[in-house]
């Protein structure tokens, strides 16, 4: 049973930047129940996207027609599998507009990615008396991994803290910025709790002017608007190929070739060596150092075609259909009673909504959500020091992405009032 049209549907038909309901039939999942006569309203999109037709057939006629390891044979089949994989670099380096393909490394996702970094540039580089400066709403996979590498090289990180109003204190960015030992800050894109969208141009700038490098985790904004990183210039940006159309166990890690020839490799084995001797083994060029092993095949295919649904698509009409759904969203969700959304105003974020309702448990609204055909998600999200300085434990959330309708933010809140119904 198809949901009839929401009156801003209509309405917003006209001005909006591509029909949607084409779009949706490119997706198998949507149109499926979710329960026996209730339609699926997947709002968990910064969880993981759904995938598109062109990307799931794409894995078939891989693994159909040309399935064989990369890099090593010589028959036809590996490759065309090595065509296919080294392609999908091609496409990833020009959605991103990096300088050069070898500046693409796949992993797979933002974590491997940012870990990769902490582990390899952060063993080279950091020691005791640095600091590296990373912010209060950064997901675990932005704090973890160098929390790990300061407890064995002693360096400090510094958090940049959060204003009231979910965007960054850059005045105290700027204070720990003088301080002449920070050689590193590690910040979001934007935020997959509060949507903000931080100003990485302008963070980029200082900390490049404070002698620092400056990694960027672009798992929320990669999927959702135009990135380009010579533009950024920032010198590492990680994200993840399940939030953005592709399949999960894919994502990258871009690096300025410089900085990623001078770091020493990661994982050792398989192509990533030149030589190997019972002495000593010397290094691939880039980006083979960086991929031991049998590489992530299918999906790497599997993104290069997810990135060209994205670009025919267009990145800049994405971003503004999500912004004409965040900002329904906010809207319909601000006349709820009793609910407070966390984060600043709709044209300083993306299309994420974290809430809490009355005094209703965050899990306790997701089930009557889900109950109502509508995924969300509920929790810390990744983020519990985010979650500790709003003084809450857990909030639900719904993130948007390109397929989502007005309608479907309609569902969501007729289930906010069902919620607080059953728990009045
Ligand atoms: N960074 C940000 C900003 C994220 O939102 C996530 C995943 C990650 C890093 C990690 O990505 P992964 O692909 O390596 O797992 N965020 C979420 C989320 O918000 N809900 O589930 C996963």
């Amino acid at each position: 049973m198809a949901r009839p049209f929401a009156k801003m549907d209509f309405m917003n038909t006209q001005t909006l930047p591509y029909n949607v309901q084409a779009v949706r039939a490119d997706f198998p999942i949507l149109g499926q129940e979710h329960h026996p006569g209730v339609p699926l309203v997947y709002l968990d999109n910064a969880a993981s996207s759904q995938k598109p037709l062109k990307v799931i057939n794409a894995l078939d006629d891989y693994y159909r027609r040309y399935n064989a390891n990369v890099h090593r044979g010589i028959h036809k089949l590996s490759e065309q599998a090595t065509a296919a994989y080294e392609e999908a670099r091609i496409k990833i380096k020009r959605f991103i507009n990096a300088a050069s393909k070898r500046e693409i490394i796949f992993t797979r996702g933002t974590t491997e990615s940012i870990n990769l970094v902490a582990q390899t540039w952060g063993r080279a580089n950091l020691k005791v008396g640095d600091v590296v400066v990373s912010t209060v709403m950064e997901h675990h996979s932005n704090i973890v991994p160098w929390q790990i590498r300061a407890a064995e090289k002693g360096f400090t990180i510094r958090y940049i803290p959060v204003l009231p109003d979910g965007t960054l204190d850059l005045n105290a960015y700027a204070a720990l910025l003088r301080d002449e030992n920070v050689k590193l800050v590690t910040v979001m894109h934007v935020s997959n709790m509060l949507g903000t969208v931080n100003p990485v141009v302008e963070m980029a700038q200082q900390a490049h002017a404070a002698g620092a490098l400056i990694l960027v985790d672009g798992a929320q904004s990669t999927p959702h608007m135009s990135v380009d990183v010579q533009a950024l210039d920032v010198d590492f940006f990680a994200f993840s190929g399940h939030k953005m159309c592709g399949p999960t166990g894919i994502g990258i890690l871009y690096g300025k070739r410089d900085l990623l020839e001078a770091m020493p490799p990661w994982m050792g084995g398989g192509d990533m060596i030149s030589r190997v001797t019972l002495d000593g083994s010397t290094w691939n060029d880039l980006p083979y150092k960086f991929e031991a092993g049998t590489p992530i095949i299918a999906g790497a295919i599997g993104l290069g075609y997810a990135v060209d649904y994205l670009s025919e698509l267009g990145m800049d009409k994405i971003h503004a259909y999500e912004q004409a759904i965040a900002a329904y969203a906010l809207e319909r969700l601000a006349e709820v009673p009793g609910i407070t959304v966390y984060g600043p105003d709709a044209d300083k974020k993306g299309a994420v909504a974290a809430f809490t309702l009355d005094s209703v448990h965050a899990h306790d609204v997701a089930q009557i959500l889900d109950a109502e055909g509508v995924a969300v998600r509920a929790g810390h999200h990744c983020a519990m020091p985010l979650h500790e300085h709003f003084g809450v434990p857990a909030t639900a959330r719904a993130s948007f992405y390109l397929y989502n309708t007005f309608a479907e933010v309609d569902a969501l809140i007729e289930g906010l009032y069902k919620a607080k119904k059953a728990f009045a």
